[in-house]
């Protein structure tokens, strides 16, 4: 059935609903293109609404039969769901409906992926399996009875009862229905148990095809360290019998949280050192972690509606990046953090897809689940936790989790208890969750008899719907230093909530030189012109580890900037600067690492950008160039001591240790290439035992132009494992020359492994080619047509994958006239498709405009 006319929902609008939901029993019968889907659900008349219209979802479903106490009833059915008259007091609706899980390509409700059975519900799609009043403020408890010929089969909660082609489950804890799960298939398990604080012991399994049973093992053991971390530093403790991880094949995104039962993307669950690199394990790690925190800030506390999604996500990313923070480097990961966020959220903060992080309204919520509601959401989090300490925020949570158990919850329940904990007023603060934009925050500098004043001034431009901005609560971690390095005034919390506000700071011998914005305190664009002096003071001294980081990158991305503005050279203080640091084996290799790397190339077009220029990717790509062939001349004789090989003698782990040497080790083979055309990665490559080393060398193979052989051996070697060929189409595209990329993509696009139904292969040809900067900017446009033609394809399968890649358009407005034109018409393509579906129609008119 076509989509019905999209229809926006605003947050203003929020009714709950007349009925609340007792108790559901469902029963279902597999078959690939004819379910059965038996519902049993006793309502009861909602004594706090006021609306008694009973309306409940439904779409793509064959309605059989309908009943209402036991007596046919005859519902009227639409495309989005069905109504009909109930009595004013309890009843208990019963339903059979069919549905075909093997045609479903949209990969929302249940599908069937490599001849298993899975769900995804979040956010709208148990609507696709039943009728249902399908929003997150209906909670209730389930009893789920699944009846197929698979040796597995399993749903939320704990196993109740089973038999021979069938089993029944049943979860005490009231959940909404988009945390509904079915798994059923040929599956064998990784198992162990767990041991809660209180004593109770909890089966753990990982289910995966039969052949993938040995890539489970550092899944098991993320698993067990984050229901530890998260009793030992949330008090939260596991609350079922069993929990079970499912690795399905084919997913639109990394994983879902379902209550008991967590369905993976199986990239983001399978390793093994041979299949995976360091970058992989520490993914899984953190999805895993994220995952089971969820059980708390998502699952036993929910969201009232979607637009209270950062409620879960934004708090459930803090959960998680504090989680990797403990268990790895702190400094290593909230760089890692920083670097990310301006990658993927500033760009879309400062584009036409810019939105609250709670937005207000939307047409298709799945466009929402966005680095601006995640990742922005987990820095508001972060802010809030500056403000209140570390005190006030656990006494805050532990609030929370006692007064909100079992409940649906607002942003204004989050923050109330906060106010309440601490006696602060953050009606300011809330403006973080509704004004959208990335604020700008300049500053001036005095000093006088001792007296060092810091003006800041913030100002946050426009967004779409949003014309004026109201100043922020902008917690600034600011640290003073002398001209030896000494801190003379540690961090402080300067807290700014006006337009324009001074600091002072007394007492000081002489003028001091500042290390602003410690920690990325805030998630700013910091508009600040410091001395070339002083950066690279700070990038010798600053005792903020972010902030030392920082001092670089930012000599970096000025110099870049200016070999792209001026065709200046690079920047010879910079560069020494940098040749220090590296020598400085007392410092982290990871850090290390971070630093040799450099700003990507978009991260270049967005600085320039945000400085008023219009980014041209092929300067931008020369400049990068220009810059690592020079660092490559000038650190020739750093590089043996800074290369991987003979460093680690241990066995491969993907411990921060290790993964760190081997990250120094792959930023400074890719400057060795540019010496010695590839001998020492080939070299790399044919030693490798372990998929870091070989993935790096190879990258640096393709990026020389020397890859004919080692593409084939890596082929050869492993074209029956899913996801490493997902890395071998991936890399291609992704290391590839920007002349050839466009031609790369295409060429893949035909290559008989290419499935088009697999997102993870979708996105390892396309999303490699979005993100390959100068080649998908190609001058001619063909990396613009490229992707409109296969985007154009996949949203007839799937919607929702296709509505998440056309975001590689959201910078549009940035570049120059020509290209700007191109990928305008690029867009109006996509848009003028019939048939076009609800997620891509909304995506493409906003970035429209
Ligand atoms: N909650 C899911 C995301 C669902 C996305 C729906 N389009 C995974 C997560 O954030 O943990
Ligand atoms: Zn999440």
């Amino acid at each position: 059935m076509k989509d019905a006319a999209p229809q926006t929902v605003y947050l203003s609008d929020y009714t709950p609903f007349g009925y609340v939901v007792e108790d559901v029993h469902l029963t279902f019968q597999l078959a690939p293109t004819s379910t059965r889907v038996l519902s049993r659900i006793r309502f009861a008349p909602n004594p706090d609404a006021t609306d008694k219209v009973f309306f409940l979802h439904g779409e793509e479903l064959n309605l059989i039969s309908a009943m209402i106490d036991g007596k046919p009833v005859e519902p009227v059915v639409t495309s989005v769901g069905l109504s009909c008259p109930v009595p004013e007091k309890p009843f208990v609706w019963e339903a059979e409906v069919e549905i075909s899980p093997e045609t479903n390509t949209a990969l929302e409700g249940l599908y069937m992926s490599n001849g298993m059975y899975c769900t995804q519900c979040e956010a709208e799609g148990f609507r696709k399996i039943t009728y249902y009043p399908d929003r997150p403020d209906v909670m209730s408890v389930f009893t789920v009875r699944i009846e197929g010929p698979h040796p597995v089969l399993l749903s939320n909660g704990n196993p109740r009862d089973s038999g021979d082609g069938w089993a029944e489950w049943r979860d005490p804890w009231p959940k909404p229905s988009y945390l509904f799960a079915l798994v059923a298939g040929d599956l064998v398990n990784h198992s162990d148990t767990f041991t809660t604080c209180s004593g109770t012991e909890v089966a753990l399994n990982i289910w995966v095809r039969p052949g993938n049973e040995g890539k489970c093992a550092f899944g098991m053991e993320a698993l067990k360290k984050s229901m530890r971390w998260d009793e030992e530093v949330y008090g939260r403790e596991y609350d079922l019998d069993i929990f079970n991880i499912v690795a399905v094949d084919d997913f639109n995104m990394g994983a879902m949280e379902n209550k008991g039962l967590n369905v993976f993307n199986s990239s983001a669950v399978l390793a093994s050192p041979e299949t995976s690199t360091d970058a992989n394990f520490e993914r899984i790690e953190a999805i895993i972690a994220h995952e089971y925190f969820h059980n708390w800030t998502g699952n036993r506390i929910t969201c009232r509606d979607w637009f209270q999604l950062c409620l879960k996500e934004g708090l459930t990313v803090f959960r998680d990046s504090q989680f990797t923070s403990d268990i790895r480097s702190a400094p290593v990961k909230r760089i890692s953090d920083v670097i990310d966020l301006r990658a993927r959220q500033f760009p879309e903060d400062q584009g036409p897809l810019s939105h609250p992080v709670r937005p207000e309204s939307f047409q298709e919520i799945n466009n929402f689940y966005t680095a601006t509601v995640y990742e922005k959401g987990a820095e508001v989090i972060g802010m809030l936790k500056r403000l209140v300490g570390d005190e006030g925020y656990a006494e805050a949570l532990e609030l929370y989790f006692a007064r909100h158990d079992g409940e649906a919850c607002t942003i204004e329940d989050w923050l109330k208890v906060f106010e309440d904990v601490t006696g602060r007023d953050l009606t300011q603060f809330k403006r973080w969750y509704s004004q959208s934009g990335t604020p700008r925050l300049s500053v001036t500098e005095d000093y006088a008899d001792g007296t060092y004043t810091l003006t800041f001034a913030q100002h946050t431009p426009p967004t779409p719907g949003q014309d004026e901005k109201l100043p922020q609560v902008l917690p600034i971690a600011v640290g003073l230093l002398n001209a030896n390095g000494d801190e003379v005034v540690k961090t402080t919390l300067l807290e700014m909530t006006q337009a324009e506000q001074s600091f002072e700071f007394t007492g000081l011998a002489s003028r001091p030189i500042p290390s602003l914005l410690r920690g990325f305190s805030a998630p700013v664009v910091l508009d600040r012109v410091a001395s070339k002096e002083e950066q690279v003071f700070l990038l010798a001294h600053d005792t903020d580890a972010f902030n030392r980081w920082e001092s670089g990158r930012t000599l970096a991305r000025n110099s870049l900037i200016a070999m792209v503005r001026d065709g200046a050279a690079p920047d010879q203080a910079y560069l020494d600067g940098l040749a220090a640091l590296l020598r400085d084996d007392e410092l982290d290799p990871a850090f290390r690492a971070l630093m040799l790397s450099g700003p990507s190339q978009a991260e270049l077009a967005q600085a320039l950008h945000e400085a008023g220029a219009t980014p041209d990717p092929d300067a931008i790509w020369q400049a990068k160039e220009t810059m690592a062939d020079t660092m490559a001349q000038s650190f020739r004789d750093l590089l043996p001591k800074l290369a991987y090989e003979g460093k680690v003698t241990e066995p491969y782990a993907p411990d921060a240790e290790q993964s760190g040497m081997r990250a120094l080790g792959a930023a400074t083979l890719a400057l060795q290439t540019r010496l010695d055309a590839g001998a020492a990665a080939q070299k790399q490559f044919d030693k490798a035992d372990n998929m870091t080393l070989q993935l790096s060398a190879l990258g640096q193979l393709i990026q020389v132009g020397k890859d004919t052989g080692a593409v084939q051996a890596f082929y050869d070697q492993w074209h029956n494992d899913r996801l490493v060929m997902d890395k071998w189409f991936g890399l291609q595209v992704g290391a590839a020359h920007p002349e050839v990329a466009v031609d790369r993509a295409a060429a893949l696009s035909s290559h008989p492994a290419f499935d088009m139904k697999n997102p993870n292969r979708f996105r390892a040809v396309f999303g490699a080619l979005a993100m390959n900067h100068a080649g998908f900017h190609r001058r001619d446009g063909a990396g613009y047509d490229l992707l409109a033609d296969w985007l154009i394809r996949l949203d007839a399968m799937n919607p929702q994958t296709t509505a998440r890649m056309c975001s590689a358009f959201q910078t549009w407005k940035r570049y120059d006239a020509d290209r700007q034109a191109k990928m305008k018409a690029a867009l109006e393509r996509i848009a003028a498709q019939p048939d076009l579906s609800r997620d891509t129609t909304e995506m493409v008119s906003r970035m429209l405009g």
